[in-house]
Order: C-alpha cells, then structure tokens, then sequence
C-alpha cells in the first residue's frame, strides 16, 4: 500500500537502498534517485538524520521523526521533527560559513540589483551581511524584543529586508512578512492576527520606476484599533540612487509623519550598538515565521513554520534541485514577501553558502529585457522565476532575449503555477539556447520547499510536468466523488502521505483550521488543494487548483489545460479559464484571453482559437465564450484571481469578495463592462 508511485512501479523492485552513511553532494542519476528515495520512504529517521547533519546543532537531535497525519486519532495532527535539537537559522546561514573558513567573510553573499538599471548596485559580503545582521539584531534587542516576539516586516525587496529575517532568526523573534504591495488594511489584519508589537518597513521602495510609499501605510495601518499592541516602528531609509529618484520620491521623505517615541530611523538606531550578538539557542520546533496566505474563503491564513526541519528541508532541496557548485551566482525573482522569497532567496541559498541576487524591480522596467540584461550583469548561472512572468515576456519580440548574452546559464526553474507546454518551450529554447534544464518545482507556502520536481539531468524532462517526488514525499491521488485512492495512471486530488520535515505545524492561533483544511479532506493525508494527473511514468502534471476544474458534460477539464491550449495559439498572450452555471452542460466554459501586442480582436480569432482548444485537448472541450481582455486580474505576485473571473462570469458581481489583494482592482470593472453575462443581469 504505501508503495510510492514511480516510473514503472519499479521503485522498489531491483532497486538498492542506500547504504552509505551521508547524503551525496549531487544526484547524478536515476538509480541514484531511487536507491535514496526508497531509504527516504523506508526509513525516514536514517535519511532526515543525513540531511540533518548538513546543518550546525548547538545539539544534534536524538529524535528525528515524530509525526500524527490522522485527526481521527486520539494525539490528532501533531508534526515534530528533530524535537530535542537545539540550533539557530542565522548561525547556520552566515556564521558557521565563516568560523569552518574566514575567507568566506569576503564571498558574496547577496548582490543587489536596483530597480533602475543605472543606480550603482551593491555586493554584501557573508562577512558584511553577518556584521550588519548583528547590528540590526541588537536594534531589536534593545526596543525589547525578544525569542518568541512577533516582528512584522513590511519592506521592499531590498538587502535590508533579507537583515531583518536573520536578524529575528538569530535572536528567536517569529518573523511575519508582509508584501510591500498589500494594502494598509491588509497589512492591519494581519498585524493584529499575530498580535504583533513592532514592526520593520522603509520609507518608500521603488519597484518599476514608480515610488511605493510603505511607511505611510504602516501609519494608516497603526490608526486601526486592532493594531494597537505595535508600539514601535523601524524605518530604513531608502538610501542608494536618490539622484535618480523622480521628485515625489525625495518629496515623500521630507513630508513623512512621524510619531515621536514610536518611530525610530534605522541607520539612527543602528549607531547607537555593537555588532556583538550571540545567536539564540533555539529548540527545533520553535517558530521562526508566520506567512499569511489566502485562502479559498474567511480571512488569511497564517501559515506557521518551525526551525529545525524548515531548514534542513529548504537546505537539501535547494542543493538538489538546484544542483547548486560553490562559486556559483543564483537569481531568484520572487519578493521576500512570499514563501518562495524566504526559502529560495534567503534561507535555502545561504544555507548553502551560496551568492543569491536580490532584485527591486520588475521583468518589465523598464524594458522587457530586464532579467536577461540582469542575467548578463552578473552572470547568473541559475535563474528562478514565475511562469506568469515568463508569458509575459513572452509576448514580446524574441529580440528582446535573443540581443543578450545569457552564456552564463547552466539551469532555469519555475514556480507558482502550471506552466504550459509553450512557455516552457520558449524558455527553455528562447532563454536558454536549449542548453539548460528547467526545474518546474511544484509547492506551497505550507510545504515549505520543494515537494514535486526534477533534479537536473537525473532523468528526462517533459514540458509542463514537475516530474517526480522529492525525497521524503508520496504522493496519492484520490477520486474527488467516492474519496477513494486512485491507481497510476489517473487524475484526481492531489495528497501527501506522512510528513516531511519542511511542513508547516498549524496556523497561527488556530490549528482546527489548519486540520480543518489540510487533514480532514482526506483523513491520515495531508491535502494540497490541486489537481494532479499521474501518467504511466510516473511523472506528476498539475492540473491547477481543484476548484479551478471544470466539469462540463460529464467531463472533467482541468482549466490549466485549456489555458495552456489557448496560449499554443501564435496570438495569445495569456489567458485564463473559468466555469459559470449552464442548465443543460452543468458548466459552461468562459476564457478571458490577453492577446499580443498589436493583434487585433476579431470573430475569426475566436473561432481560431476555439478551434486550437479542440484540436490540443479534444472535440469534447469546447470554449462557450471567448472574452478579449487586456488585462487580468491578477495578485501582487502575479497570479491570476480565478475566484474573481468566477464572480464576473457567474454573474455575481455584487459579491465579489475582497480585492484589496489585486495588483490593479480597476481590471476588474474594466471585465465586468466587456462580459457578455454580465450583461444578462
Ligand atoms: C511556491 C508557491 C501554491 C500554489 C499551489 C499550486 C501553484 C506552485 C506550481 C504550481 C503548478 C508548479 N503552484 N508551483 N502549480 N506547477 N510548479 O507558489 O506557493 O504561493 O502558496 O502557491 O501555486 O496551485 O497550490 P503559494
């Protein structure tokens, strides 16, 4: 029964548990995979140990595994890894470096690259970053705070935010990123959810040449009556560049409010300690952050990572998956504020002694060549992004890529949604010349890292398929119907068998939700809210969120799969699928589809593209209507509302729910004009 299901089947036939006694430094090939994926199913507590041992313990655990996946049973959902371990995230991610070897205190540790291309951009030695990480965790330090506190971080994506992690890290304060784009209520909602007393922001960030005021709406936020537990206020001051800054920037400064006793300037504070702060012993279950993140209904969800096993989970899968050499430079695009952010651009690299690029700007500022050019700059042999990002790009000019060098790639990974056949193709061609592998790592803020992905050149890619498990994980699918496991090949709902260690415990304050909506779906499985179609081989395609399937006619039609149909289309530059209510069908199939620069909307395109839908996925899938938007709704960090185009095709425009998330909200009235079913109420 709890056979994992692999290529063949063959995972346990034929195949050699490892019998070494340390984790190799790469997976090289398949058998490889295999003979460390059985010992990691087989006997967790000997694998966990390994990779354990990849990081510095204070005390190195005697308990490895010690987890309950069943609520039905009488100790209910309880996950504790390395239980009796005591260690610290930030000694592991910059001291040890420099007490094993103290000429790593001049490795780069982060490269800045400035939202405008021509401000000078900053490299940050282990041996700076740990210096100024002291420094800010003794500013915490001396406004009081403490192991355990909950320090809410609203920055840009700038070096000092990726301070101000390890500096809570290292003196045990729970950290709780707020993406600088959410709104002041957001941000209120989810400073009050945590209770939290102090909070960290700038003065303004700059992203796509345009000034994003974040101290302000820190003041906004702290006139709510649920915020008032905060009693300080750290400000950094943007401080690079400022003679390139457009005047409302510099005017911002001059005319920023200030509460006297409650804001302190950070470079300020910073001279007034020492940079002598000894890391905090911490026990392995221990929280080291809170992350928000939305959920299909009520308020965010605080999703509540520990110490111990975080980090030996973003540690080994970033080894891996990357297949990360010393020396080498490694980009990843995403903010700070979300889950990728913290694990792949923080926690994962410089756990790893690795050079990881922390970007301001955007894929588009202000040209579309701006990550190749950035690729170029620095000579990133590594590059991580967004498949929203990448069809974006991709709508544009080939030229646009093919201008730049980008020699220095060596691999390309994805994240945060399907990627479609076409995308992948483009990247891996376009970007990548065709030398590069890409890793599609499929995951969740509440997996903490990678949970289904390839490992370079361990075996065959396929486009748009996250390949296989990472080690540790089994995956099982289920009949949405009858509830029941399903047989490979097939396609249900995606679940996880037992625990692995980059999992989080609960939500913050509330661990029935957390049972509510992860373990009582399926009991003794954790559920991730997607779909996923297991083929013959084994490999894992993501058909998007559940509730994004379609069921039209007896048919069950992943939308993914009809986006990604629509995007093969020469005119196509993104598009996203919804269902709405048909008496006869049960779901009818609406597509918002963003055509290309300059191609022009026609009834022939529709019927093209119609055609192109049936022809990829098959005569039974037939798009009702086709509706050309030139803008989606999407998140701050790039996904398309699904939950929203439902509202509008429904029609139920007067309950659309909150959209204070969306990175222009006006998309929304703009759809709502143009939709032919609004038009029926
Ligand atoms: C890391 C991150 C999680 C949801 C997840 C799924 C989608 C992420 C994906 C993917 C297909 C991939 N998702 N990676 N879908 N292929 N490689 O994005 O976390 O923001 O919590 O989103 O994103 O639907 O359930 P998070």
């Amino acid at each position: 029964m709890s056979s994992p299901t692999l290529i063949d089947n063959s995972i346990t036939n034929n195949t050699i548990i490892w019998d070494k006694s340390s984790l190799p430094d790469k997976i090289q090939t398949f058998d490889e995979y295999k003979s460390l994926y059985t010992l990691s199913i087989e006997d967790p507590n000997r694998f966990w140990k390994m990779a354990a041992e990849r990081l510095n313990w204070y005390h190195f655990p005697t308990k490895i595994k010690n987890t309950e996946f069943d609520y039905r049973t009488e100790r209910g959902v309880d996950i504790k890894w390395f239980e009796d371990g005591i260690i610290n995230v930030c000694y592991n991610c910059l001291d040890r470096h420099i007490e094993k070897d103290p000429n790593i205190a001049n490795q780069i540790a982060l490269i800045f690259e400035p939202d405008i291309p021509t401000d000078t951009h900053h490299h940050i030695t282990y041996g700076e970053l740990l210096c100024k990480v002291k420094k800010f965790a003794n500013v915490l330090k001396k406004h009081g705070i403490k192991k355990g506190d909950r320090v809410t971080i609203y920055m840009p994506m700038v070096i000092e935010a990726c301070i101000a992690l390890l500096a809570c890290a290292r003196i045990g304060a729970i950290h709780s990123v707020v993406f600088g784009g959410f709104s002041s209520h957001s941000v209120a909602e989810r400073i009050s959810d945590c209770n939290g007393t102090i909070v960290i922001t700038s003065d303004f960030g700059v992203r796509g040449g345009k000034c994003i005021p974040l101290k302000s709406k820190i003041d906004q936020a702290l006139l709510m009556p649920e915020c008032n537990t905060v009693k300080t206020v750290i400000v950094f001051q943007r401080y690079y560049g400022m003679e390139n800054l457009k005047d409302d920037c510099v005017e911002r400064r001059k005319t920023l409010e200030w509460v006297n006793g409650r804001d302190f300037w950070a470079h300020e504070e910073l001279e007034t300690v020492n940079d002598i702060c000894e890391p905090e012993q911490m026990n392995a279950e221990d929280p080291l952050f809170i992350l928000y993140t939305s959920g299909s209904t009520g308020k965010p969800k605080g999703i509540l990572h520990t110490t111990g096993g975080y980090l030996t989970y973003v540690n080994l899968t970033f080894k891996y998956v990357f297949a990360y050499n010393p020396g080498e430079i490694y980009m990843c695009s995403a903010d700070v504020g979300w889950i990728t952010g913290h694990s792949y651009v923080v926690y994962g690299p410089l756990a790893n002694q690795a050079t990881t690029v922390v970007f301001e700007g955007i894929p588009t500022y202000p040209d579309v060549s701006r990550f190749w050019n950035i690729i170029d700059k620095h000579q990133i042999n590594i590059f991580y992004t967004a498949p929203t990002a990448i069809r974006s790009l991709m709508a544009h000019n080939d030229s646009y890529v093919t201008k730049t060098n980008r020699q220095s790639l060596r691999l390309l990974g994805t994240v945060g949604e399907p990627i479609n056949p076409e995308a992948w193709r483009w990247y891996c061609n376009v970007v990548g010349n065709g030398r590069c592998p890409i890793v599609d790592t499929w995951w969740q803020t509440e997996t903490g890292g990678f949970m289904i992905t390839p490992i370079p050149n361990a075996w065959e890619l396929e486009a748009g398929s996250a390949t296989l498990p990472f080690f540790g994980i089994q995956t099982q699918i289920f009949d949405e119907k009858t509830r029941k496991p399903l047989e490979i090949p097939d396609r249900g709902e995606l679940c996880i068998r037992d625990s692995w260690p980059g999992q989080a415990r609960s939500l913050y304050g509330n661990h029935k939700r957390f049972i509510d909506v992860y373990f009582k779906p399926y009991p003794g499985y954790y559920f991730s809210g997607d779909g996923c179609e297991i083929k013959k081989n084994g490999y894992h395609w993501i058909t998007g969120r559940v509730d994004d399937v379609l069921v039209i006619s007896g048919h069950n039609i992943g939308t993914a799969e009809v986006e990604s149909a629509l995007v093969q289309h020469v005119a196509v530059a993104e598009a996203a699928v919804v269902g709405y209510p048909d008496p006869i069908k049960n779901q009818g199939m609406y597509c918002f589809v963003t055509l290309k620069d300059n191609v022009l909307e026609s009834d022939e395109l529709r019927k093209e593209l119609i055609k192109t839908v049936r022809d990829v996925i098959g005569a039974h899938v037939h798009p009702d209507i086709i509706h050309f938007a030139p803008n989606l709704p999407k998140t701050r960090s790039g996904k398309i509302m699904r939950r929203i185009l439902r509202k509008i095709v429904e029609p139920d425009i007067h309950n659309l729910g909150d959209t204070s998330t969306l990175n222009d909200p006006t998309v929304v009235d703009e759809l709502i004009r143009t939709s032919p079913r609004t038009k029926l109420t």
